[in-house]
């Protein structure tokens, strides 16, 4: 929606995924949200615009070069003097819940075969059919976990014995799902270096918020907001059990810090990725964050702005079921976006005040037994 609304030619790919994993493992949702079919259609009735939405899934290789090399797909895209190529491929489509990841060895190997075919089958897509697609692809902050050294923005000068190279920064996810991304990496990085692919690698951080440009045109078009333990991040979970009186799960000590950004922002960073494409045969490497919190900071908001509604939230720390540290330096660049000419939308008290506000109307269906089933790992 954000791409059409600027004039883009929209082709959206799916399977449904999460929708699927929040049915068979039984998540709950704080609004119900209409099919991607159904919403393309609103899409068009309330703009004019169209989206083409495709169903099917990415990690059947002949399926994902039959979005390149069949013109059929793009015929209505011709149709308005755009390119029967991709200009660019966003590359969402990955299972992104480490919790999700860290249950068993079978979502453990769902996540990596998701995560891992997809990726492979875009890429070799994109270099025998459409070798100038520009790739953005999703990646996550936690591939370099908590160091105990400043984080750069992808890549770490080392000097060794008197010489010097460039190499990615290290990593070290924390869970199966970001280690799938730092697997997804090494491979584009190999992609760029072997057959030039042209590749921008965005570091995000927890998300938080749901109000979108679209969704104020029609609240139908907001995205799915998860609470749940499985595909909820750290703040919408905390203004959700803010809103029911559960108190705040914070996680050990609460002091395990992590980059934040505004839903608002992320399409944003896209965006601004994409009208200023990386070069052929570079990968790039963006922290996409416009701020860091500890978990302990994010529950004060929380109960900040429960106070000023009148509300007593309370703050619980539970053991922890990761395996993280709680107390840590942490000291990421992100800088790179800015640059770009992001304009980060930072957290506010309205912001807290208004979530919680929005979380209390929907408060019905907030279902306090899918909060925490102690996921461990
Ligand atoms: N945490 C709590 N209480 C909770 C939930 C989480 O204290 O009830 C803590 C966690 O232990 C962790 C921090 O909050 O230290 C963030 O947890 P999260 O569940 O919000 O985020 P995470 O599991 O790291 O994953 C999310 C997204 C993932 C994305 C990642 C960015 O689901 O797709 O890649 O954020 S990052 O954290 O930078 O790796």
């Amino acid at each position: 929606m954000y791409f059409s609304d600027r004039g883009y030619d929209v082709v959206v790919v799916d399977n449904y995924f999460r929708r699927k994993a929040c049915d068979e493992l039984d998540t709950g949702l704080l609004y119900p949200v209409p099919n991607l079919i159904d919403r393309a259609k609103l899409w068009h009735q309330l703009t004019g615009k169209e989206i083409k939405v495709i169903i099917g899934d990415l990690t059947n290789d002949e399926f994902t070069r039959s979005l390149f090399n069949s013109k059929s797909n793009y015929d209505w895209a011709l149709s308005n003097n755009s390119h029967a190529q991709p200009t660019t491929v966003v590359h969402y489509a990955e299972q992104p819940s480490a919790p999700y990841s860290m249950m068993n060895y079978k979502y453990a190997g769902l996540t990596i075969t998701n995560n891992l075919q997809a990726t492979n089958n875009l890429m070799w897509a994109v270099k025998d059919l459409s070798p100038e697609t520009h790739i953005i692809k999703l990646g996550t902050m936690g591939e370099y976990g908590t160091p105990n050294i400043d984080i750069e923005e992808g890549w770490l000068v080392v000097t060794h014995k008197g010489r010097e190279q460039k190499f990615l920064y290290p990593r070290q996810g924390g869970s199966v799902y970001h280690t799938t991304k730092i697997m997804d990496t090494d491979l584009l990085w190999f992609g760029v270096r072997n057959w030039d692919l042209r590749v921008t690698d965005l570091m995000q951080g927890p998300v938080y918020g749901n109000e979108t440009e679209e969704s104020k045109i029609d609240p139908r078009l907001k995205t799915l907001f998860n609470y749940d333990e499985i595909f909820g991040t750290i703040l919408n979970r905390f203004i959700v059990q803010a809103a029911i009186d559960y108190p705040l799960s914070v996680y050990g000590k609460g002091g395990q810090k992590r980059g934040f950004l505004n839903i608002k922002d992320t399409l944003q960073c896209v965006h601004k990725a994409e009208l200023k494409p990386a070069d052929k045969g570079e990968l790039r490497i963006f922290n996409q964050i416009t701020e860091t919190f500890s978990v302990n900071e994010l529950a004060t908001k929380t109960q900040k702005a429960g106070a000023a509604l009148g509300i007593k939230v309370n703050i619980e720390h539970i053991e922890n079921p990761r395996k993280e540290l709680e107390d840590h330096y942490y000291n990421p660049t992100y800088q790179g976006l800015v640059d770009i000419g992001v304009v980060p939308h930072l957290l506010s008290d309205e912001y807290m005040i208004h979530a919680l506000e929005e979380a209390i109307s929907c408060k019905d269906n907030i279902r306090r037994d899918v909060i925490f089933k102690g996921i461990k790992w």
